[in-house]
């Protein structure tokens, strides 16, 4: 059966799944509740939440943004971030989710494979100069047509208010079918070119829809969205959207720190939150806290990088609600601790796969299924897990099988219940904060930089970050290496900040392996050292 068959048959039970019309129905569900708070207490009612996003549907039709068209949405949570993404929905247009923290590098590439007509950028010029990013965007993409700026600004691009005001006949309808491209999700590389997942109406309803189910989500609940909203853990795995689906409140924060997270939890009295591990130890550890009060919390999430069990044990002593563990990945697959699981099995495991259709295999080198128990490489097919990334050929034939099975460069093993556990991963890739970054590409950036011979990147365990970037260079002879200067000239040079090495070390000669390659587990263990034994 093929992907877009079988999750017409787990969603035949609801007709309402192409997602630009999702918002229109919830508002005529439950219209005068609140949808979203932000972190000034500003709220929003369904209804409300809809007519702006009608308005600015119609102004983003009338500047010509058609149906099928990609636009970039490149916002911290905030209240545009959600007016953007569901106008352009409700045109029909695609987005592309970008964070926050990506940088000229990254947008750059993106929009090369992309195309984008649009790009929607926040108003706050203080820290990064997004309006100077999307003119030299414009200037070199030629598709870019519209750039809109969420906020007040008084500038030439358009913002969202001047798009309201711009506001013509009700914006068409768009002819969608549940098969085709809803959103374009970014996926944390392994290689130095980024890839966009192509995730349809069908399979994404579902996937918050079944989600929202499986994690209890409830008319009164209230997630604080304290993760980039539009990364797919935070965005629908339930997230922002299962919470919408379900009646509920989507609390935003822009930034992540005990102090501004916990107030926020005890005055909207927060139910669920979906948080990083790096994230929940510094919950679990920031003293802030401890005059809040977070006994409104039902459930805490943690997923997009390994949970140590003793942090897990931490947090459901400390923060006295639910824990659970989610595993998933953009391209699909979602596997969740259930809420009557026994203890230790939230605790050591990462859970199984949400729906009865997705197809596990571990296998070892050569595709072949190893022994139950043992670990292997995970691979995965089913009805929400995409089957190509967008427009990338020669990607796809190494990151899927011929028939259909996501490589997904995880390294795990099923206990005696069929849970999995992760055990780490085969693919060159640094998990900093939950934050996927190609070892490839950062020692690309690097290896341009003046006076550089070569470069490695490792992924360092670390106490605070999980994983923090180390970079080994050998220098060209005759020169030094001087890392704040490298840093200083990766962040000049476009690289985005959660990209920039947290650690880098010079090396004459490379370690090998028996196969002469350079050995990189040596290099983390030198690594580990030199951090040790420097004041
Ligand atoms: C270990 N590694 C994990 C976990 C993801 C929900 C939750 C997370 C993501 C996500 C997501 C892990 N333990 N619990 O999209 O909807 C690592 C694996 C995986 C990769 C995917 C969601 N949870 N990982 O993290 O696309 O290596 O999605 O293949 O960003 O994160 O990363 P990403």
């Amino acid at each position: 059966m093929t992907a877009d068959m079988s999750v017409s048959r787990l969603n035949q039970y609801n007709k309402s799944l192409l997602l630009g019309r999702c918002l229109s129905q919830w508002a005529q569900t439950y219209g005068e509740r609140i949808a979203l708070v932000n972190e000034s207490g500003e709220c929003l009612t369904y209804a409300q939440l809809q007519e702006r996003v009608e308005r600015l549907a119609g102004g983003l039709y009338m500047a010509g943004l058609r149906a099928g068209d990609h636009a970039m949405v490149h916002m911290p949570n905030t209240f545009g971030f959600f007016y953007s993404f569901f106008a352009l929905l409700r045109v029909g247009a695609i987005p592309i989710m970008a964070m926050p923290n990506q940088r000229e590098q990254d947008i750059d590439a993106l929009m090369a494979i992309a195309q984008p007509t649009a790009y929607f950028i926040p108003d706050d010029v203080g820290k990064y100069d997004y309006l100077a990013l999307a003119q030299r965007m414009q200037s070199k993409h030629e598709s870019l047509r519209l750039v809109v700026m969420d906020g007040d600004a008084k500038c030439e691009t358009r913002d969202v208010q001047l798009l309201e005001a711009l506001q013509g006949p009700t914006c068409p309808w768009p002819e969608q079918d549940e098969r085709d491209t809803a959103v374009l999700l970014l996926s944390g590389g392994t290689t130095g070119t980024p890839k966009l997942i192509p995730r349809t109406h069908g399979d994404y309803f579902y996937n918050f829809t079944a989600s929202a189910k499986l994690c209890g989500f409830e008319r009164d609940m209230v997630f604080l969205a304290v993760l980039p909203a539009g990364h797919n853990f935070t965005l629908a795995s339930p997230g922002v959207l299962g919470t919408f689906q379900c009646g509920g409140t989507v609390v935003t924060s822009i930034s992540v720190s005990c102090d501004e997270a916990m107030p926020l939890i005890e005055q909207h009295r927060v139910t669920h939150v979906a948080l990083v591990p790096p994230l929940a130890k510094l919950w679990v550890e920031g003293r802030e806290w401890e005059d809040s009060d977070l006994s409104s919390l039902k459930l805490i999430q943690v997923g997009g990088a390994r949970l140590e069990t003793g942090l897990a044990r931490q947090l459901v002593d400390v923060m006295g609600c639910q824990l659970q563990q989610v595993f998933g990945m953009a391209e699909g697959l979602l596997c969740y601790t259930r809420l009557d699981d026994p203890l230790e099995t939230i605790i050591h495991t990462q859970g199984c796969p949400l729906s009865p259709e997705d197809e596990v295999r571990i296998v070892d080198e050569d595709d072949q299924d190893v022994p139950k128990g043992q670990v292997g490489q995970l691979l995965t097919r089913g009805p929400y897990t995409i089957r190509g990334y967008f427009q990338a050929s020669a990607q796809n034939a190494s990151s899927f099988t011929e028939d259909g099975f996501y490589r997904s460069g995880d390294l795990v093993r099923r206990d005696a219940n069929g849970n999995l556990i992760v055990e780490g991963r085969i693919k060159e890739q640094i998990n900093r904060c939950g934050e996927k970054i190609s070892a490839a590409e950062v020692e690309e950036a690097i290896s341009l930089l003046h006076g550089v011979h070569a470069a490695t990147a490792v992924g360092i365990p670390d106490e605070l970050l999980g994983e923090r970037i180390c970079v080994f260079i050998k220098p060209k002879s005759g020169q030094t290496i001087d890392p704040p200067r490298i840093k200083i000239a990766l962040r000049e040079g476009g690289l985005s900040d959660y990209k920039v090495p947290d650690q880098i070390e010079t090396i004459s000669e490379w370690p090998l392996t028996a196969a002469k390659k350079i050995d990189k587990r040596r290099l983390v263990a030198i690594a580990t050292q030199r951090a040790s034994a420097s004041p």
